[in-house]
């Protein structure tokens, strides 16, 4: 138990108030699937997650520069309670911008449906004939209002962004979060892995500074795709859950009562998964 006031808990992750202006985001092992926390937790996955958003976070510094921006970590290893050594940031409190901001460089879940409604996404004409899987001619920025805990995000269009940040606000988030992903997602592609899309949280530090927040680029905040496997037309296969979600259907589980516990294969599997990302993103080894 950390002995810090708890300001938010999230699925799988807890923000605690680290006094003097900071918090600890502090990730678990636990893995949700068909917006369920299953009960049996990955071994690793918050410090292999952990690891690669501070690997992130390094990685987009330039990015964040070009926009006079910069990130909220303070630090993944001094002043981290031991019991959470290696899954745990200390970052800076922000004041949170009230936008889950949401780039798409590929065809997919949500907003494969809206496409095949609208022919755009949002404000963005598409062109005819893109499927499931289909890359999109360029990212697009697809935000959505955060949620209270447990509901979904709500898909939201410019003009509402306008109207909650102001017009100027608003276009940087708009291109800053671009920039972001094309920078990820070229980097994630020499590694082998599609980065189909990605959301990332904003906020104002005391000096009014913008500064990106939350996790970065992670297979929880993101979806991972092989490259190897890519083919559009059909759902892709998710890089890091995809043994879950195929032994949760054979299960014969309802996806409305208590998930099951996972097999051992499974979450050996997973974390696997989730080391091999990590390995093949960062060309570090996981210890
Ligand atoms: C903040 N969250 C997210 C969350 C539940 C994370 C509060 N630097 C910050 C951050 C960050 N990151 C936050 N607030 C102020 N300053 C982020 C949504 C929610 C678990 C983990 N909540």
């Amino acid at each position: 138990m950390i002995d810090l006031p708890l300001v938010a808990r999230g699925k799988v992750r807890e923000v605690y108030d680290a006094g003097a202006d900071r918090l600890l985001l502090v990730a678990s092992d636990r893995i949700s699937a068909y917006d369920h926390v299953l009960p049996t937790p990955i071994p690793d996955k918050g410090r292999v997650l952990t690891a690669l958003s501070v690997w992130w976070f390094e990685q987009l510094v330039p990015v964040l520069d070009r926009f006079g921006a910069t990130h909220h970590l303070l630090s993944a290893d001094d002043a981290v309670p031991a019991e959470v050594a290696g899954r745990a940031m200390l970052v800076r409190r922000l004041s949170m911008l009230p936008v889950e901001c949401v780039a798409r460089g590929y065809l997919s879940g949500s907003g494969t449906a809206e496409y095949q409604r609208t022919g755009s996404i949002r404000d963005v004409p598409l062109p005819a004939g893109l499927v499931e899987g289909s890359q999109l001619p360029e990212p697009v920025f697809t935000p959505s209002t955060k949620a209270e805990v447990g509901e979904h995000d709500e898909a939201i269009d410019f003009a509402t962004v306008v109207s909650l940040v102001g017009p100027a606000r608003a276009e940087e988030l708009r291109q800053l979060t671009l920039a972001l992903y094309r920078r990820g997602a070229e980097i994630a592609l020499e590694a082998g892995i599609v980065l189909a899309d990605t959301k990332f949280e904003f906020g104002l530090s005391g000096e009014g500074r913008l500064t990106l927040g939350d996790e970065v680029l992670t297979p929880d905040s993101s979806r991972f795709w092989p490259a190897i496997t890519w083919s559009p037309g059909a759902a892709q296969p998710s890089y890091d859950k995809q043994f879950v979600r195929d032994w949760l259907t054979s299960s014969g589980w309802d996806r409305v009562s208590p998930p099951p516990e996972l097999p051992d294969d499974v979450v050996a599997a997973t974390r696997e998964r989730y080391v091999t990302a990590y390995e093949k993103l960062t060309g570090r080894s996981f210890a």
